[in-house]
């Protein structure tokens, strides 16, 4: 990580729970390879997280691989910013223990995501659930981050975060950096594309309702095609137009154009031109990642000598990181 001219830290994971959708791209992806060019950032798979839901090993793995090669195919620049894979760092769990010990019972039981995923998967309420946040909390405090790009479901965790780095600094002094949250700007949140009232989702069991960042051309025109509209006929921005406004959404993200000039181009035309401009526009917008990602998901020595180079250059700053907080809190070292 370049980080000569002491630029701002930015720290960012997302899990390795399926392949990443537009939404994920336009609203985080985007952002971070935006952040890339001006702060010293860390990307990469929380794929630790990912086990507190039940998934195959051969999944694990291959989402992982996949992800890591979806995050260089888009630009990240593994040379000037730092793309690593959360398992291989292993001073994540290490302080994330120590962070459980900083966190009470009651706060961790608070937490939304914990509430939903417990009800949602009943069956498997494991500790891992429960800590997630802690565990969320030592990614970013490892390497003292100043910047967290987030979604607004992320922002709860993200506060707990700031409250155990700074009980920990009113304990034993000033140590951890306390993060601030970057909420991407608006605009910026694709909604699924057959109810278009709840966010575009690579969980969601309705295949429909999401475009995958690696899905064929011909299956993205498909989709887009059967999006759930209205019967108005007229492109314009509105509440009571989810389905158009979201379309519309994703048709600004892909080509920087307004509404309004949206608006004017598809003034006396159906949805059809529209449905067929925003399926083009979106396969233009993925298509460099694409030709990159199919490229590289073939080069496993490569994707592996990246990741062992971003682990490297992670563990550099995690361990330090690690062995100054273990000294605070008065482990025995030598
Ligand atoms: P899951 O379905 O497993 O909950 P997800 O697809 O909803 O996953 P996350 O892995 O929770 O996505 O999010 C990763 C990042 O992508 C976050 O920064 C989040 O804000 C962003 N993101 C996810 N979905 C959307 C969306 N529909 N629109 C904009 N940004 C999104
Ligand atoms: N919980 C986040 C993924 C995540 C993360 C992080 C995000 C894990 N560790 C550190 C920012 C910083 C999610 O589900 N989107």
């Amino acid at each position: 990580m370049e980080n000569n001219e002491q630029k701002k830290v930015v720290l960012s994971l997302i899990q390795p729970t399926g392949t990443p959708t537009l939404g994920n791209y336009l609203g985080a992806f985007k952002n971070w390879k935006a952040m890339s060019q001006e702060y010293a950032c860390l990307f990469g798979a929380a794929d630790l997280h990912s086990i507190t839901v039940r998934t195959a090993p051969a999944d694990l793995k291959k989402r992982t691989i996949d992800l890591f090669a979806i995050l260089l195919a888009m630009g990240l620049d593994p040379e000037k910013n730092i793309i690593f894979c959360q398992s291989h760092v292993p001073a994540h769990a290490q302080l994330g223990w120590i962070l459980d010990c900083y966190t009470q019972f009651g706060e961790a039981s608070r937490m939304t995501q914990f509430k939903d995923k417990s009800a949602k998967h009943a069956d498997n309420v494991n500790l891992g659930l429960f800590t997630y946040p802690t565990l969320m909390a030592a990614d970013i405090l490892l390497y003292n981050a100043d910047y967290v790009p987030i979604g607004a479901d992320q922002k709860q965790h993200l506060e707990l975060t700031r409250d155990i780095a700074n009980r920990f600094n009113g304990l034993y002094g000033d140590f951890f950096k306390v993060p601030e949250p970057f909420i991407g700007k608006a605009g910026a949140r694709v909604m699924s594309l057959q109810e278009p009232a709840k966010k575009m989702s690579k969980s969601d069991t309705n295949q429909k309702s999401f475009i995958l960042v690696t899905e064929d051309p011909n299956a993205i025109v498909k989709k887009i095609k059967s999006a759930v509209t209205d019967s108005e006929a007229r492109v314009y921005y509105s509440e009571d137009k989810p389905g158009v406004s979201n379309l519309m959404e994703i048709y600004s993200a892909c080509t920087g154009k307004s509404f309004d000039e949206i608006t004017a181009e598809f003034e006396g035309k159906g949805y059809g031109d529209f449905k067929a401009a925003v399926a083009e526009a979106v396969v233009e917008e993925l298509r460099p990642l694409q030709t990159e990602y199919a490229k590289l998901i073939k080069d496993k020595a490569y994707l592996e000598e990246c990741a062992r180079n971003g682990a490297e250059k992670a563990s550099r700053i995690a361990d330090r990181t690690v062995r100054k907080c273990m000294k605070k809190v008065g482990f025995w070292q030598y």
